[in-house]
């Protein structure tokens, strides 16, 4: 019996030790700077979501004839940004909800996202829609977590678009539809 009980302390000792140990071994391969160096990395490019259309009922129809949600998102860069590993979403506490497919947009080009929440029609149909009486977008980075763009809106006006003004700039206005097209104000 008191050699058990003596034992107990030997034992927290020794794991007081081996946590020692475990807490001073990161530190030894000085390689971690591997880690620092893969942590940086993500890459965040100059997107933004440039016009939607929440209500659409004759603006464009998608490969099904069917008037559904779009969204245009535009590459300010100078060079072609590719897609894949990025998401886009309809709501920011599930950043990761629609993964982008290996797709390219051209430099200061744009491309068209159907938000019809039906991905069997295409690879640029998003598993989710838009509510016409406003809800929020995000760009999302390939962490699936960092909010390249957002927006959030309000009740919007059948065919009628909601857009930045110029192109990639700061702000909103409700825009004559251009999908894949520069934006034009009302
Ligand atoms: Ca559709
Ligand atoms: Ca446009």
């Amino acid at each position: 019996m008191r050699g058990l009980k003596g034992s107990v302390p030997f034992l927290l000792f020794l794991v007081v030790l081996l946590f020692g140990c475990g807490g001073s071994k990161p530190t030894e391969p000085t390689g971690g700077g591997n880690n620092q160096g893969g942590g940086t990395q993500l890459v965040i490019p100059k997107l933004y979501i440039n016009e939607f259309m929440a209500s659409n009922r004759k603006t464009l129809a998608d490969e099904y004839g069917e008037y559904d949600d779009w969204i245009e998102i535009y590459n300010d860069e100078d060079k072609d940004v590719r897609l894949l590993g990025l998401y886009l979403t309809d709501n920011l506490r599930i950043p990761d909800k629609w993964p982008f497919p290996d797709v390219t947009i051209k430099a200061k080009g744009f491309i068209i996202v159907w938000a019809d929440g039906t991905p069997d029609q295409g690879i640029m149909h998003a598993s989710f829609k838009l509510s016409k009486t406003g809800e929020e977008i995000g760009l999302v980075a390939s962490d699936g977590k960092t909010v390249i763009d957002s927006v959030k809106f309000r009740t919007q006006q059948p065919d009628i678009s909601f857009g930045r003004y110029p192109d990639g700039g700061i702000d909103w206005f409700e825009c004559i539809p251009t999908p894949g097209k520069p934006n034009r104000r009302r």
